[in-house]
């Protein structure tokens, strides 16, 4: 997420975090860098110069250059005005008082509109809630089975049009159906269009009427930059906005779009997309985003993410084992297990402080798959119950059985040994930071560092 962003303003706080001393001219040369790393970040420009021009005025007031700690405190203004500039604070969905809570998705064409409808779906459905879809895009017949598929995945009722239905009809039976059927959510797929045109504006004001939508959310697409911004505003103005979810966050964006939506909009993000997967839908907290942009991870995001794989009697045996030094190879293919569940591992690992895949040298794009997995329990089932137990009695002519045992070679072998070295040192780790953000949720650590 946001690599390059990440890397480059990392880079030029860094610099200044180590530093004793720090005169006005070199902040004014730091912030220079920063609206320069900004604009390459496809952020629009007034966006780019006003944020800078309030970490100079909170650097000025503050007298940082006084400061016992002047690279430091830098780093926490422009943090501040990062969340700030994302919105501030975490916005949920509220249910409505009288259910159903009706949800209205729009956007152009490709956005991912249908997919995310499925993702909240199944986000709400998680949460407790009894959500319902509503197929109002009629402008294709593949665009009805794709959500009625995507609803199937996520174990909603999907309300399809029936010949003679219109886009509103539908929406408006759906509210029928959620009625009938007990359900406290309504989510309405629309249309997407090229542009935003009349027939757009007019079929989604149509859908507002029947409905009464409490959100209308704009799905945006983050890869598509400021242009999607300037698409966003013109949407804005035709169609009143409570929100946005910005899908693709996981490609190559370059955050352009999520730094600048907000402040164009007036509205906040309520989620985003990281992801094909159902799962691959997170809620947007501004504060998180801005810590994952500098570099400083998402602890609260993937404890929360952790949670869901792992029970609380799971997680206190795995601690104890870990603390006794007992943890084994079959503990390690569970957590292999349990950590692939929690999403792609290079967007795992980035939520850990000061770690980035890249860094770490692993693929990119969730590589690690099912088949490498399938291997490495292959080769632990080779092992004798001893083994797993004590990996350091493995020698070399052992990991020559083993990995003939399990049809693989010599240097696989090896290499989990190795893995599972590494494994037990990260998961301490983990562990760690775990209870330190328990203790100070959400708070900004004081190093870039971990
Ligand atoms: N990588 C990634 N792909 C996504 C994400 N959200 C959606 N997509 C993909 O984007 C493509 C378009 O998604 P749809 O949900 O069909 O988009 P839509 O807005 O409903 O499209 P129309 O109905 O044609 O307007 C699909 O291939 C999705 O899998 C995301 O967060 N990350
Ligand atoms: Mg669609």
């Amino acid at each position: 997420m946001f690599e390059q962003l990440q890397t480059r303003l990392g880079g030029i706080l860094n610099r200044l975090r180590g530093r004793g001393t720090l005169s006005e001219a070199e902040v004014e040369q730091a912030l220079r860098e920063i609206r320069l790393v900004l604009l390459e970040a496809d952020v629009n420009v007034k966006i780019a110069r006003d944020f800078t021009a309030r970490v100079r005025e909170a650097a000025i007031g503050q007298e940082v250059w006084k400061s016992l700690t002047p690279g430091q405190q830098v780093v926490q203004i422009v943090h501040a005005e990062l969340v700030r500039l994302l919105g501030e604070t975490h916005r949920a969905l509220t249910p409505a008082p009288q259910p159903p809570t009706v949800i209205l998705l729009a956007g152009l064409h490709g956005t991912g509109k249908t997919t995310t409808a499925g993702k909240l779906a199944a986000h709400l459905k998680k949460r407790g809630r009894a959500p319902v879809l509503a197929a109002a895009d009629l402008s294709r017949p593949a665009a009805v089975r794709q959500l009625e598929i995507v609803g199937e995945r996520a174990g909603v009722t999907v309300v399809s049009p029936v010949p003679g239905e219109d886009a509103v009809a539908v929406a408006r039976r759906a509210l029928v159906v959620c009625r009938d059927r007990v359900a406290d959510t309504l989510i309405v797929d629309s249309a997407g269009r090229l542009h935003v045109d009349d027939d757009l504006v007019a079929e989604l004001a149509r859908i507002r009427e029947a409905v009464a939508p409490h959100y209308t959310l704009l799905v945006l697409d983050a890869m598509a930059g400021q242009d999607a911004v300037r698409m966003a505003e013109g949407f804005h103005a035709a169609v009143p906005l409570d929100g946005v979810i910005l899908t693709k966050l996981d490609g190559d964006a370059r955050g352009g779009a999520a730094l600048s939506v907000t402040a164009t909009l007036g509205v906040p993000i309520l989620y985003v997309g990281t992801g094909e997967r159902l799962e691959a839908l997170e809620p947007f907290h501004p504060d998180r985003m801005a810590s994952r942009i500098l570099g400083m991870g998402d602890v609260m995001t993937l404890i929360e993410k952790a949670q869901e794989q792992v029970t609380v009697d799971e997680a206190r045996e795995l601690e104890r084992k870990m603390r006794r030094a007992e943890f084994t190879l079959e503990d390690f293919t569970k957590q292999m297990r349990q950590v692939r569940a929690m999403g792609p591992i290079d967007q795992v690992l980035a939520m850990i402080p000061g770690f980035s895949a890249r860094r770490a040298g692993l693929p990119g794009g969730g590589e690690i798959d099912e088949r490498a997995l399938g291997r490495i329990e292959a080769m632990i089932n080779s092992m004798t119950p001893g083994e797993r137990r004590h990996p350091e009695v493995i020698d070399g002519s052992r990991r020559r059985r083993i990995a003939r045992g399990s049809g693989t070679t010599v240097q696989e072998v090896n290499r989990l040994l190795r893995q599972f070295t590494d494994a037990k040192k990260m998961l301490k780790q983990i562990e760690q930071l775990g209870r330190r953000a328990g203790r100070g949720a959400g708070r900004l650590p004081t190093s870039l560092e971990p």
